[in-house]
């Protein structure tokens, strides 16, 4: 019955092509701009979101099942399917607005992809849920214009969570936070870059990381403004390596490492590995003391 009602209304506006009003014009435009696609892979359903030449609104609810439905501006279904492993959004030019939420802890393996095209794009990602025995991929290309993706954090068990944010051309600001509680059989890798243009990258994570828990930060070319802040919390017994490197132009960078697993000046992380890259030597610098800084020329 929905879709007789769609075609109706298409065939409705087709109709009234010639005296369409403004109005009319702008209700298509928002209705019908992006297009979602569900097609079968080899491990389950691929969805392609593709958005148009104009700002679209493209949010992502994932069960986290498999599960995932996407609605539109007004809460319009765009599309939903089931088993889903891969999602593809190419939301193209425009200022979108695009949001990714797991409703629930991720419990199948999933690969995410999101190219925001040309224009200053808005990019969320809600992982708070966190990820209970599976895997998850994200890469995101903000591309140019100057865009702002962030990504929240949550519990990793029995998973392996890969984040690649990627600013790309133009002013970005990429923020990851959260508190994540890594177990010991779990890996967490964030890279964030910059690339091209006068980017802020903000990194805030605490938790207690059991596990092996990696971020790369850089901020490529252009004067970047670098801010990570990790915090072990007391029980933590894994890896933590972390590296911020400011790039090209004269960057402010802060590598925070706080453990809080210090008793008696023993630290009962297995790994802590801290380290500022600073080539020719320019950036301010703040770091707490366990963090290593690299200067001059590579030999
Ligand atoms: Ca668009
Ligand atoms: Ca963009
Ligand atoms: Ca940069």
């Amino acid at each position: 019955m929905q879709g007789n009602g769609l075609k109706a209304r298409l065939g409705k506006h087709r109709n009234a092509l010639g005296t369409r009003t403004g109005f009319d014009q702008l209700e298509e435009r928002l209705c019908y701009s992006v297009t979602v696609i569900s097609s079968p892979i080899a491990s389950g359903q691929e969805l392609k979101i593709v958005g148009d030449a104009a700002a679209d609104t493209i949010n992502i609810l994932d069960e986290g099942n498999g599960n995932v439905t996407v609605t539109g501006e007004s809460g319009n279904l765009l599309g939903a399917a089931d088993n889903v492993s891969v999602i593809r959004v190419n939301s193209k030019g425009g200022a979108d607005v695009v949001s990714y939420t797991l409703a629930n802890p991720l419990a199948h393996v999933e690969k995410l992809f999101f190219n925001l095209g040309a224009g200053a794009d808005q990019l969320s990602i809600d992982l708070s849920a966190g990820i209970d025995g599976a895997n998850l991929h994200v890469t995101a290309n903000g591309e140019a214009g100057a865009d702002t993706i962030s990504a929240t954090l949550g519990d990793l068990a029995t998973a392996k969570a890969i984040l690649e944010l990627n600013g790309d051309e133009g002013a970005d600001i990429i923020t990851v936070s959260g508190a994540p509680n890594v177990s010991a059989d779990s890996v967490l890798k964030v890279t964030l870059s910059g690339n091209e243009g006068k980017d802020a990258i903000a990194t805030a994570l605490s938790g207690t990381y059991l596990g092996k828990v990696v971020v790369n930060v850089e901020g490529g070319k252009g004067v970047d403004t670098i801010s990570t802040t990790l915090t072990a919390q007391a029980e933590s017994t894994g890896k933590l390596r972390a590296l911020a490197r400011g790039g090209k132009g004269i960057d402010n960078v802060t590598l925070n490492v706080i453990d809080e697993t210090i008793v008696e000046e023993v630290s009962t992380l297995e790994v802590l590995n801290a380290k500022i890259i600073d080539r020719p030597g320019t950036d301010a610098l703040t770091f707490t003391d366990n963090v290593k800084v690299v200067t001059g020329k590579k030999a």
